[in-house]
């Protein structure tokens, strides 16, 4: 209805206009053309400087009105060491453009009053001025030169590559139709190398899983980054153009197919600190869920985000992620607990080209996990029982030949029998419930001895183990599942004396 109304009222004023504009015209073929001419240049002349006098106060009022909604000003604060030399560039570009936007304005609207035609007025004629045309030229010619200067100048503060003894983050972001894939390096600090031609619907960036740096790399779904640490991204896409945009830390670069680019800054408030400002906000101050004015406010849900700037297709929108910037100790803690991408995506897998063998990264895992066992073993209370699994010893079925890969928990078992020179342990070997009891034991038996020996050939006192075979008399789990059996089936070390 409303629309019907407005469309009617715009038919009617143009009626209006036009019969106005015929009356006009009768009464200066009355009256004679040229009269009416200059009335009309005096009522434009007098009309041109009313609307620059509005014109330019509304320009004035709406950018104080919106401030708060520019990046620089209010509530949009730079979170980024660098930060601040951009938004004065920006500061500093809209004085020099605001002075030239004022002063052309006031002269072309003024000079259309001022110099409206009128009777016994004439033109004058000048071919050139060469001062006017000097002064014009140099003014601009000085201010942008000031302006290219100090935007090259903020540019080169910006932009270098870190130093190779320089302490930082590297992270790695990859746009992709409509996503950002992101990727850390893990406890190696090192991103592992790509090949575009090993991308497959599990190995979206490509990884060559036979690099080891890649084996540790983690793909988190948000940027999470420590406060006042630098921060290098290494920004890549992997199929159309798409931009790399931090709008709180002021980071912005292309990320192009093909041409590896970076950027590098140093978050310098963490999510809370940011939220606190916010919340001196009147427009921060409001439910940030109109549906549920009880719940929190704006500025308690406020995220650092990761937005594309780049207009790459119709899901451009979604390509959004957060970013939580947090204390030294939070970020440790949060890293701690993201997995390998390769180990629990890909690893003894169709894809996994190492399938079957033992990594470093694992070897040096299981020593970790051995050492802690053993550490925590030690300090337990003297009344416990203290058995530790030899989980990674294994043997050849139905013999007593160590298999190749068992040498690197045994070594732990040297390493920690050396360590601790006055411990004293019981090497047990136990089967399943499966074949001839007495044979079982014998077997056992023969296996615990196998440890005993590579122990004595690493050196160790032979007073200081013994080797005993249970066979099937000491069951872990009931033997009713073939994973229960092989549970069954173990070797494993008790401390006897510390
Ligand atoms: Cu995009």
């Amino acid at each position: 209805m409303t629309p019907l109304l407005i469309l009617i009222c715009l038919v009617l004023i143009t009626i209006v206009v036009i019969q106005i504009g015929k009356v006009t015209e009768l009464a200066s073929s009355i009256r004679g053309e040229e009269d009416t001419q200059f009335e009309t240049n005096r009522w434009n002349g007098i009309m041109s400087v009313v609307f620059l006098v509005v014109f330019l106060v509304g320009c004035i009022l709406s950018a104080v009105y919106y401030k708060n909604y520019m990046l620089g000003y209010g509530p949009h604060a730079a979170a980024s060491q660098h930060g601040g030399s951009i938004d004065f560039l920006f500061d500093i570009t809209l004085f020099f453009t605001g002075i030239v936007f004022v002063l052309t304005h006031i002269a072309l609207f003024w000079f259309a009053y001022k110099y409206k035609g009128k009777k016994g007025r004439k033109a004058e004629f000048i071919s050139h001025n060469n001062k006017l045309e000097v002064i014009w030229t140099l003014i601009p010619a000085v201010v942008m030169t000031f302006l290219v200067i100090s935007g090259l100048d903020a540019w080169n503060e910006i932009m270098p590559d870190v130093a190779d003894d320089e302490d930082f983050i590297e992270i790695e972001a990859t746009g992709v139709q409509f996503n950002w894939l992101l990727r850390y390096p893990g406890p190696d600090n090192m991103l592992g190398t790509r090949n575009y031609k090993k991308i497959t619907g599990i190995n979206p960036l490509g990884q060559d899983w036979t690099d080891p740096k890649n084996q540790d790399d983690i793909h988190p779904s948000e940027i999470v980054l420590p406060v006042g640490k630098k921060v290098r991204v290494r920004i890549i896409a992997r199929d159309v153009l798409h931009n790399f945009f931090l709008p709180h830390f002021r980071v912005k670069m292309d990320a192009v197919p093909g041409i590896p680019t970076y950027f590098i800054f140093t978050p310098t408030k963490t999510t809370e600190e940011y939220r606190q400002e916010l919340s001196n906000y009147a427009e921060y101050q409001v439910p940030s869920d109109p549906e549920d004015p009880e719940g929190p406010q704006r500025w308690e849900t406020f995220d650092y985000e990761l937005a594309c700037a780049e207009l790459c297709g119709s899901g451009h929108f979604s390509m959004r992620k957060v970013v939580r910037i947090v204390s030294e100790s939070e970020y440790e803690a949060w890293l701690a607990q993201q997995n390998s991408y390769y180990l629990s995506n890909i690893r003894n897998g169709d894809e996994d080209p190492l399938k079957g063998q033992l990594l470093d990264l694992e070897i040096s895992q299981r020593k970790t996990e051995f050492s802690s066992a053993v550490k925590q073993a030690l300090s337990a209370p003297d009344s416990l029982e203290k058995i530790i699994p030899l989980n990674y010893v294994q043997y050849e079925t139905g013999s007593a030949n160590l298999t190749p890969d068992s040498r690197y928990e045994l070594d732990n078992l040297v390493e920690a029998l050396k360590e601790n020179s006055t411990l004293r342990i019981e090497i047990s070997g136990h089967t399943d419930n499966v074949g001839d009891a007495a044979a079982n034991t014998a077997l056992s038996q023969s296996r615990a001895g196998v440890v005993a020996n590579y122990l004595h050939d690493k050196g160790i006192d032979a007073g200081r183990f013994v080797a005993r075979g249970y066979g099937q008399s000491r069951p872990l789990v009931a033997n009713d599942t073939e994973e229960n059996r092989a549970k069954n089936r173990r070797t494993e070390f008790k401390i006897l004396s510390k």
